[in-house]
């Protein structure tokens, strides 16, 4: 064991400073590739505890939102170098997120820099906002002089999951800063403290009390957050069933929610697509980064007919190059799953799939078996062919290593069987002709389709990202990401008041 792999506590940060919860609870942290081994403790809030973090934002509040566009974004600028600084630090940090979430080291590092990127990149946006108020919208008719503002709505509550932490911190937090908003963010119990030490770093580097960080169990403290008078904003990402309950909570205070909520993902290969083993790896990272289990990956793989025997094989043989193990390790390309619940819901798809007489397949090189059997949340990536579309693998989001490739014969039957799902998050289309798979894109019932790639590494910034149907409701990212934080405010006199 490196000395950097000492066990450490992490402390929740309330009103600039750093403190242990108000009762001294803390809770344990595994490694799952070795549940047996401890990686640290992080703190167990208590609902006083959140009370008091509500009311620091609170309190911070109306100095950062007085404070203006422009100092907030250069500020978000000294955050974005701040935060790709220290070498050592995110070595350190990187290691840390792979022992308690068991992604391997490449994904960690790459969700480290991409909070960084997403700091400048919401910048950005503030500084088109303040364009967008200067310059417009245009006065509503002849007799009035009308501006837009867009002004903060004062503490938004930020409940990231375990899956991509700080990628997803980063599609909120930056987003909800530049407009003004003060936050308090609760990262996921199970990968708490990688993101603790990344948000304390950021929240360091601003007026106390503006970024607050929470941790501990969504049961006991998850409403008092939600459900919190002072609370402006939930911008909730998570699971279907947690999102409706959010919803309802937030409702007592008509509090606005922003819920994204996963998916279950078509892909679609039309008889033209180009495939070769690049585009077959593509596929593999679009589905199998980071153990499957990542809101946008691909989750059920849709062939055409006359080129399903083409992917069944390139496929399977991207599948066959995985090497299964611990994510510390350079050679490995899937890491365990995250936690005990995850890695049941995926074997028990497999089971059923193998039970119900599917022709299933498990992928991948295993170097060191004892610990691949050894009681650590593993599964090599399982590929169910021909899958029946009543399996729970085909119906459900499976967010794990396991995926359904079907055939389909004519488009309309492609993008009906791709809607036929509760979810519509992402969804992809491969193809060489773009103007039929942009027409195709826009009958897909989702917020983001992919064309010749999916997932993660196919995702631009730019482009709003949240769902249709169960997948939630309202975008983070974008432009609209960043005006989903805040109010748009109509200030309006008679005509040559404001403008000459
Ligand atoms: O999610 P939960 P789980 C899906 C995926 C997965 C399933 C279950 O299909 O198999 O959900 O995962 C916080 N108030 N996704 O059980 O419970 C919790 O602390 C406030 C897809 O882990 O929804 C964590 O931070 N917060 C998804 C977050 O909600 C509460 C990512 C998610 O936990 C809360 C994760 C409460 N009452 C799972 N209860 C995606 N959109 O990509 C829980 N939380």
């Amino acid at each position: 064991m490196s000395n950097m792999d000492q066990v450490i506590t992490t402390d929740i940060y309330i009103g600039g400073d750093r403190r242990p919860a108000s009762d001294g609870g803390t809770y344990d942290l595994y490694n799952p590739a070795r549940p047996s081994e401890l990686v640290g403790h992080a703190t167990a809030a208590t609902r006083a505890d959140i009370d008091d973090a509500v009311k620091a934002a609170h309190a911070a509040f109306p100095a950062w939102a007085e404070m203006g566009y422009q100092a907030r974004i250069d500020l978000m600028r000294q955050v974005a170098e701040m935060l790709g600084a220290n070498e050592e630090d995110i070595k350190y940090r990187s290691r840390l997120f792979t022992r308690e979430h068991g992604k391997i080291a490449r994904e960690t590092l790459m969700e480290m820099s991409r909070v960084g990127d997403r700091f400048r990149q919401a910048a950005a946006y503030g500084e088109r906002i303040m364009v967008d108020e200067v310059m417009g919208p245009a006065p509503v008719g002849p007799q009035f002089d009308t501006i837009v503002t867009r002004q903060p709505r004062g503490v938004a509550a930020l409940i990231v999951p375990w899956n991509w932490p700080l990628s997803i911190l980063g599609a909120k937090l930056p987003q909800a800063l530049v407009t003004g908003n003060t936050v308090v963010v609760k990262p996921a119990e199970n990968s708490a403290m990688a993101p603790v030490l990344t948000l304390q770093m950021i929240a360091k580097m601003l007026p106390p009390g503006v970024v607050n960080v929470v941790t501990g169990s969504s049961r006991s403290i998850g409403d008092a957050l939600t459900g919190h008078p002072l609370v402006r904003n939930v911008n909730f990402t998570g699971s279907v069933p947690v999102g409706r309950h959010v919803m309802k909570v937030a409702a007592e205070n008509l509090t606005p929610v922003t819920l994204e909520l996963g998916g279950n993902d078509a892909a679609l290969v039309l008889e033209d697509a180009a495939l070769n083993d690049e585009v077959f790896n593509k596929m593999y990272w679009g589905a199998f980064g980071s153990s499957g289990q990542i809101c946008m990956a691909m989750k059920r793989l849709y062939v055409h007919e006359s080129r399903y025997d083409e992917v069944v094989d390139g496929f399977t043989a991207a599948c066959e190059r995985a090497v299964v193990g611990d994510g510390l390790l350079p050679e490995t390309t899937m890491g365990p799953v995250n936690n005990a619940k995850q890695l049941r819901v995926v074997t028990d798809m497999i089971a059923e799939a193998r039970a119900k007489g599917a022709d299933v397949r498990e992928c991948g090189q295993v170097p060191d078996e004892e610990l691949y059997n050894g009681g650590g949340y593993f599964q090599r990536p399982a590929l169910v062919y021909n899958a029946d579309p009543s399996l729970s693998v085909v119906r459900e989001e499976q967010f794990g290593p396991a995926m359904p490739i079907m055939k389909f014969s004519t488009e309309a039957e492609a993008i009906a069987l791709a809607n036929d799902s509760e979810f519509g998050l992402c969804s992809s289309v491969w193809t060489e002709d773009a103007e039929r798979a942009v027409g195709i894109a826009k009958k897909l019932e989702a917020g983001y389709t992919y064309l010749n790639g999916h997932g993660p590494m196919a995702q631009d910034g730019r482009g709003p990202f949240g769902g249709f149907k169960n997948s939630g409701i309202g975008r983070n990212m974008g432009y609209d990401g960043v005006l989903a934080f805040a109010e748009p405010h109509s200030i309006s006199a008679p005509a040559g008041f404001l403008v000459d």
